[in-house]
């Protein structure tokens, strides 16, 4: 079991323990160092503290993936507050439900995405990407004294709200505390990727998603590693990086792993020795493309905001073709009925797990639905084979269930983009009078083919060649592109809501 001090600061516990002079950062503009990063967040924190952030005040960060950002929430621990991180590409109207929920009444903020922040936060600091401008954050961190002492706060004091916005409803906060941070560090990457301080680190994931914050900054930060901040995760820049500044770990999505088979404009793999696929489900045509483009088997991952990171994965030499993994050491996982019944192996059924960290909703009673008898519910229908890895069917709600048959949407979906004229697709019941639902594809097309009756039955075809004949889409819609949320996740509640209409 991870045992941590009773007073403990994520922050300083992350920076304290790497030479000064080592390099954390690589941003496109130059390279940050432990020292600088350590003094700059001091600095921050010693504003925030002047603007009259208290222990335990809630800090809005929103910007991009920059060397500033990742200070600001550096800065934000140190001084004893909670970070909540926003996606870059949210709204007003987003941003306010969630300063609201958050009771943040401070932000720190890119300059030129402060807008969106009117009359959200009483207070609001902006910065620069790399801090030496004339925002108002750049200047006032030049200008106070540096040597901040750290607050002591407490293991269990919340560190950050991660916001989840699941597939409906209102968003909801998950609070994370300062040794939950350290968990995550000393879970994952440890078994899984066994990180060490020569390791550089790239993600196309936004910071202020929980899966990007770990591969950005609590990662390498753990095992004195360094990571390379884009502010933009564009394939042909996230390619440009791997073929030029020579990371060895790549964390992103398996939607950016194809775009980067089909986009990037240089490719030399050769530096990376882990590429870890995680925030969706990964198909197996995804896994063999990249196995046969690069020589690496991804390393596939299921995390969860609501855990914080990745809890079931396969170290490389125990990876599985289509199995998601074993349970990370440090976390436990099985399979529920509907009356949280342990299933035996082989079953389809509710994956539940628990481990160091696990679901706190902030004031939510949505808490009872994903809490129940110690075990985390995460809403995937899983199974789990003879040897304890897992198997993925679907999310809960992703099942369609058609003239009594229970189909897996993501099933369906890795049939279809086995078909070379299919880019991406999307698969959920559509109400229908006889078979209560039947199956319903959503197609982008990979070329100019015409969207036509011809390719329907030939897509078709290729379904019932490929799998269970009766899990065949019997609708095809033809569409430029799915709908996706602002990390790049799939959301088919949005075609599914669509159908119901
Ligand atoms: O799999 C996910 O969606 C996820 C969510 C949060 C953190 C990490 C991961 C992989």
């Amino acid at each position: 079991e991870l045992q941590y001090p009773a007073q403990l600061n994520a922050a300083a516990e992350l920076l304290g323990h790497t030479p000064a002079d080592r390099v954390l950062f690589h941003t496109p503009a130059r390279r940050w160092t432990y020292g600088e990063i350590d003094a700059l967040s001091s600095r921050i924190a010693r504003v925030l503290v002047e603007a009259g952030l208290v222990t335990g005040g809630r800090v809005l960060l929103r910007g991009r993936t920059t060397a500033m950002l990742a200070a600001c929430w550096f800065g934000v621990l140190k001084a004893g507050g909670v970070v909540v991180a926003t996606m870059p590409l949210l709204r007003n109207r987003e941003l306010s439900v969630i300063a609201d929920k958050a009771r943040a009444d401070l932000a720190l903020c890119e300059e030129d995405l402060r807008s969106e922040l009117d009359g959200v936060c009483k207070t609001i600091l902006t910065f620069t990407a790399e801090g030496d401008g004339n925002a108002e954050l750049d200047r006032r961190a030049r200008d106070v004294p540096g040597g901040f002492a750290t607050v002591a706060t407490a293991a269990d004091d919340p560190a950050l709200l991660a916001f989840t916005s699941g597939t409906t409803g209102a968003p909801k906060a998950t609070v994370h505390l300062h040794r939950d941070i350290l968990a995550i560090a000393d879970c994952f990457p440890r078994s899984i990727l066994n990180v060490q301080p020569d390791d550089l680190f790239l993600s196309s994931a936004p910071l202020a998603f929980t899966f990007g914050l770990g591969a950005h900054v609590i990662f390498p930060a753990r095992y004195g590693a360094a990571s390379i901040l884009l502010p933009s995760a564009a394939p042909e820049l996230l390619g440009d990086a791997i073929a030029t500044m020579n990371p060895t770990i790549l964390m992103t999505a398996p939607t950016a792993y194809r775009a980067l088979l089909k986009h990037a404009r240089r490719a030399d793999w050769t530096s990376l020795r882990a590429c870890v696929s995680a925030g969706e489900h990964l198909p197996v045509a995804t896994f063999d493309a990249w196995l046969e483009a690069t020589g690496h088997s991804l390393i596939d991952g299921i995390g969860a905001t609501e855990m914080l990171h990745i809890f079931i994965s396969a170290a490389p030499g125990k990876i599985r073709r289509g199995a998601t993994g074993l349970a990370v050491p440090g976390y436990v996982a099985t399979i529920l009925d509907d009356d949280g019944n342990e299933l035996p192996p082989d079953t389809p059924g509710r994956l539940a797990v628990r481990g160091p960290t696990g679901c706190r909703y902030l004031d939510d009673a949505r808490q009872a639905n994903y809490v129940a008898n110690g075990w985390n519910i995460t809403g995937d229908t899983y199974h789990r084979d003879a040897d304890g890895y897992f198997w993925y069917h679907g999310r809960s709600d992703d099942m369609i269930v058609a003239s009594g048959y229970n189909i897996g949407g993501p099933e369906v979906e890795e049939a279809l983009l086995l078909h070379p004229a299919v880019r991406e697709c999307a698969v959920v019941g559509s109400p229908d009078g006889e078979r209560g639902m039947v199956v319903k594809a959503f197609v982008c097309l990979a070329d100019d083919r015409p969207r036509d009756e011809a390719l329907v039955r030939e897509l078709q075809d290729f379904v019932k060649a490929t799998i269970a004949p009766f899990k065949y889409p019997r609708r095809i819609e033809f569409l430029d592109a799915l709908p996706r949320n602002e990390s790049g996740k799939l959301q088919r509640f949005v075609l599914r809501d669509r159908e119901r209409r």
